[in-house]
């Protein structure tokens, strides 16, 4: 999969694109990722990005010329361009997903107050929000959907450890424990230390439904359940 990033602070993507498990999916080629700097096609001696808004008001807009000039390249061999806005799609299990599933993307990252709504309109494909609050700019944004993104693609990491997320079986997860057996008097619970695989199973599967009850239960509804895991859920509610 690759990866366009058009931005006015390139460094920020420096460290996290060469960190653990995206580093090494960059550095094995599974994906690759450039960034490119939205001040190279700054206008006039300043290298100028941004201007006043028409009809007045506070912040600045990026201008359309710059954007232009840096993702009609971009376009031309066929990426799918995404700009990272609070007014966009939220980002979801399941949008990353469908974005894994791209071959070529462009992420736009804004600053200040966005960009001129004909660059908006004419530049962009699609308009992702990774939450309801308020950033400075789109770069967070872009490292998480890269993130979310890349660690779907194929060998990135195990399958399985994708395949067992929240999201993808609409329940959240079951509590994980590893050495020592005993810290400050709380023990790991007997069923794990016991070698029975399919007790486990159950154990993990009905601390799942407990977990999701107790703190998510919208995803219950639309969660892939068994007649056993609904058992379970009447006995948790229950009790
Ligand atoms: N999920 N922001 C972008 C500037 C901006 C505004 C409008 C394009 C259009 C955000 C979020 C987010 C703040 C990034 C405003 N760019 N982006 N920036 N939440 O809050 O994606």
């Amino acid at each position: 999969m690759r990866i366009d990033v058009v931005t006015l602070f390139p460094e920020l993507f420096e460290v996290p694109l060469r960190t653990s498990i995206i580093g090494r999916a960059l550095e094995r080629g599974l994906v690759s990722v450039d960034v490119h700097d939205l001040r190279a096609h700054g206008l006039g001696r300043h290298r100028s990005v941004d201007d006043y808004p028409y009809g007045g008001g506070a912040g600045m807009i990026l201008r359309p010329e710059p954007l232009a000039a840096a993702i009609d390249p971009l376009r031309e061999v066929g990426a799918l361009v995404v700009l990272l806005d609070p007014a966009g799609e939220r980002l979801t299990d399941r949008l990353a997903r469908e974005l894994a599933g791209v071959a070529h993307l462009a992420l736009v990252c804004g600053r200040y107050e966005g960009l001129d709504e004909r660059a908006r309109g004419s530049l962009v494909d699609r308009e992702v929000s990774i939450g309801d609050y308020v950033l400075t700019g789109g770069e967070l944004p872009a490292l998480v959907l890269i993130d979310a993104v890349a660690r779907l693609v194929p060998g990135v990491i195990e399958a399985e450890s994708h395949e067992s997320d929240s999201f993808a079986t609409g329940l959240l997860e079951h509590p994980q424990y590893t050495r020592p057996e005993s810290f400050r008097g709380m023990e790991v619970p007997a069923v794990l230390l016991s070698g029975h695989h399919a007790e486990v199973a159950r154990w993990r599967r009905r601390e799942s439904l407990r977990r999701t009850l107790l703190r998510r239960p919208d995803l219950l509804q639309a969660a892939d359940l068994s007649d056993e895991d609904r058992r379970m859920l009447d006995e948790l509610s229950r009790a």
